[in-house]
């Protein structure tokens, strides 16, 4: 016995894409849409592909007051799948909890929605003729102690049971479904583990498929990337075959521009370092390197990008770029003027200045100068682990590590290996140029 679903998650109808966009009018259709023409997207492929159910594992709405608009929409959607008797089972999350929620429609009856006192077993296609069963829970409030998946007990493994979890997968966390990975897999009688509450797609493959879906479209910058959801199969022996399936119609990225060479000496300069960085965009698809997941080929193209400028190098326009606001500001409104209407258009979300001053190379200094070596050696012992973690505890309590994306405050700078590295990097950089300066001139 095999069945094929649809699982998605993190829908977030009712956010807006953070891209600062509200004055042009080009691509503003687009943006303002990108979240809904994604999640339209989704369900025309479960009715293109005549599914057996759909999966939605948390965060349909982005607040828990929902919106009008967002509630339409989805009612329609549901509709949708109705009329061709494809149901959907819904958990709500963290981000739309029942206790406090507001519906505006009612949804059809295709539609059925996870209890959220007690964990719940819904049968596909029903009672007599059963042929895969799906457990869940919805939120009852933002924060959600209970880890519910102990209770989520199917009567035998002989059809396909499919786990519905809105989680952060952090066992010490009392907020989001308090649950380790090896938790979920050491249920055996659960076939295939649908999560939510992660925005990037993400599998586990060590025992069943333990899997987020991600979000359907990215918000912002930290949700890079291609947006989707998976289709998938699964039998009760354990086999299964995911396909992800794009959706987002704009993809975020941050690109890098070395604009250290000495001919770079304007802002048309660094415009034209730009666009030559253009020609290599194309929407990522190796994101499931390592895993059995494939990407689906589809006609679905991305109808732009967003993008976050990070000027680096060594050269003359560092003083420019460095000594007034005025020319980010000017820059980044020429490239929204000059990129904006481009196929697939390019929005500029905001440029920003990792420059430094022209310095001669450091293979030119090294063996030179007794205080340029001492702190090239010097700073060797940055690599070192125990360095790292003094300088964990120097910064103190600002830097706190951040496991989940909801724990995230604008006051605070989450400190992973990653951002230490570009610390590290860039402090090394700035003494090495102030040095390299002095001892030169
Ligand atoms: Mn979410």
């Amino acid at each position: 016995m095999n069945v094929r679903f649809l699982h998605t998650a993190d829908l977030h109808l009712g956010s807006q894409l953070k891209t600062q966009h509200r004055q042009v009018t080009e691509t503003i259709d687009t943006l303002n849409s990108a979240i809904y023409t994604a999640v339209e997207r989704l369900f025309e492929t479960a009715i293109e592909e005549d599914v057996d159910f759909v999966v939605i594992a948390g965060d349909l709405y982005d607040e828990d007051s929902r919106s009008v608009k967002a509630n339409m929409f989805l009612k329609n959607q549901f509709c949708r799948l109705a009329e061709q008797n494809i149901p959907a089972y819904v958990s709500y999350g963290n981000h739309d909890p029942v206790g406090s929620a507001t519906d505006y429609v009612d949804l059809p009856d295709n539609v059925h929605e996870f209890d959220h006192e007690d964990p719940e077993e819904f049968h596909y296609p029903d009672e007599e003729s059963l042929e895969a069963r799906i457990w869940g829970q919805s939120y009852r409030d933002r924060h959600e102690s209970r880890s519910m998946y102990r209770r989520f007990t199917p009567v035998d493994d002989r059809i396909p049971n499919i786990g519905v979890l809105h989680t952060g997968l952090n066992p010490d966390g009392r907020r989001y479904v308090p649950v380790a990975r090896s938790d979920l897999e050491s249920k055996d009688e659960i076939h295939y583990w649908a999560l939510g509450h992660i925005h990037d797609s993400r599998i586990y493959e060590n025992e069943q498929p333990v899997a987020y879906a991600g979000v359907p479209q990215g918000r912002q910058i930290t949700e890079s990337g291609l947006g989707g959801g998976y289709l998938v199969e699964i039998d009760a022996e354990g086999g299964y075959e995911i396909e992800f399936v794009p959706t987002s119609p704009v993809v975020w990225q941050t690109v890098e521009v070395d604009v250290g060479d000495e001919d770079i000496s304007s802002v048309p300069d660094i415009e034209r370092q730009i666009e030559q960085t253009l020609g290599d965009f194309s929407a990522p698809t190796d994101l499931f390197g390592g895993t059995n997941v494939t990407v689906r080929d589809s006609d679905w193209e991305v109808d732009g990008y967003v993008c976050r400028w990070v000027l680096t190098g060594n050269g003359p326009v560092h003083e420019m770029l460095s000594n007034d606001e005025e020319t980010i500001h000017e820059l980044t409104r020429r490239l929204r003027d000059g990129l904006t209407s481009r196929q697939p258009f390019i929005w500029t979300e905001a440029v920003r200045n990792a420059t430094g001053p022209p310095i001669p190379p450091i293979d030119e200094l090294r063996g030179d100068d007794r205080v340029i070596d001492e702190y090239l050696a010097l700073f060797g012992e940055l690599e070192r682990e125990t360095v790292r973690e003094y300088f964990r505890d120097e910064v103190g309590m600002v830097w706190e590590p951040v496991n989940d994306h909801e724990d995230g405050r604008p006051d605070e700078l989450p400190l992973t290996d990653q951002r230490l590295d570009q610390l590290l990097e860039r402090a090394q950089e700035r003494v090495l140029e102030e040095l390299a300066l002095r001892r030169t001139t």
